[in-house]
C-alpha cells in the first residue's frame, strides 16, 4: 500500500469511528442492545436470526426487536427475515465487503430506537473487512460452522480478538466432518483469552437455547447500565 492510500484508509477509519461514536450514544441513550454478527458466506447468521425471531416472538411480553442484513446483492435475507413479524430492512452494498456506520446510520433514519429492545445486524459474509468497521455496536459476534475448519481463528484473528461471543454453527454436522470442536476452542482462546463460546444449531431441537439466554443476560446487562464500547484495536 503507498503512503497516499495509508492515510486514505485512516481517513475513511477515523470518519468511520466519529459515526459509530455517534451511533454508541444513541443506542445508550434509547436502552437498545445492538449485536453485530460476523461470519463467512454460509455460515448461518440468517438461519440463526431467523430462529431467534421465531423464537422470541413466543417469548411473554414480546421483545422489540429489528434487524439491518447486508448483502452484496439481493434482499434475500430480508424477505426471509421479513416473515416473522418484525421491521427487517435489507442494506444492499452493491460490492462493498463490510458494513460501515454511514449505512447503518441511513437504514435507521426512520426507525425510532426508543421502541426497539435489541437491534440485530447481520454483516457482510466476510471475516476480514468487517472486523475494521465500528457499527457502535455492543457485542461483535463472530459465526463458524463446522463445515469451515477448526483452524480459522488462528487464520482471521482480528475479528476472534474484537468479537465478545464466538458461535460455533452447524453442530449437528459434527458426525459427518473431520472437525474437532474442542481445539477450535482452543484456537479462539489462543487468540482471544477467556472467549465465551456457543455451540449451537439452527436445525436441532433446542440448538439455540443458550444463545438466547445469552442475548437476554445481555439485553440486562445493557438495560442496568452497561456501556458499548468502542471496538478493541
Ligand atoms: N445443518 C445445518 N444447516 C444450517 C444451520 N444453519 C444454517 N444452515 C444452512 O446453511 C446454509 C447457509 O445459511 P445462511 O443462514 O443463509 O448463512 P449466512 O450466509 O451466514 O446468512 C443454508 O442452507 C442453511 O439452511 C445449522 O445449524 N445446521
Ligand atoms: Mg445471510
Amino acid at each position: 500500500m503507498t503512503t497516499e492510500q495509508l492515510t486514505f484508509k485512516q481517513k475513511v477509519l477515523a470518519e468511520n469511528q466519529r459515526i459509530a461514536a455517534s451511533l454508541r450514544g444513541r443506542y445508550q441513550t434509547a436502552g437498545l442492545l445492538c449485536v453485530n454478527l460476523i461470519s463467512s458466506p454460509g455460515s448461518g447468521k440468517t438461519a440463526l436470526l431467523e430462529k431467534t425471531l421465531e423464537a422470541l416472538g413466543q417469548e411473554s411480553p414480546r421483545l422489540r426487536v429489528a434487524v439491518l442484513t447486508g448483502d452484496i446483492q439481493t434482499d434475500n435475507d430480508a424477505r426471509r427475515l421479513a416473515r416473522y413479524g418484525y421491521p427487517v430492512k435489507q442494506i444492499t452494498t452493491g460490492g462493498t465487503c463490510h458494513l460501515d456506520g454511514t449505512m447503518i446510520e441511513r437504514h435507521l433514519a426512520d426507525w425510532d430506537l426508543n421502541d426497539l429492545d435489541i437491534l440485530f445486524i447481520e454483516n457482510i459474509g466476510n471475516l476480514v473487512c468487517p472486523s475494521s468497521y465500528d457499527l457502535g455496536e455492543h457485542s461483535k459476534i463472530v459465526l463458524l460452522s463446522v463445515t469451515e475448519g477448526d483452524d480459522k481463528p488462528l487464520k482471521y484473528p482480528s475479528i476472534f480478538f474484537k468479537s465478545d461471543l464466538f458461535l460455533l454453527t452447524k453442530i449437528d454436522l459434527l458426525q459427518y466432518v473431520p472437525f474437532d470442536a474442542d481445539e477450535v476452542e482452543r484456537n479462539a482462546r489462543r487468540i482471544h483469552e477467556g472467549m465465551e463460546i456457543i455451540r449451537s444449531s439452527a436445525t436441532a431441537p433446542g440448538g439455540l437455547d443458550q444463545w438466547l439466554t445469552w442475548l437476554h443476560a445481555k439485553l440486562a446487562a445493557v438495560r442496568a447500565g452497561e456501556p458499548a464500547l468502542a471496538t478493541k484495536a
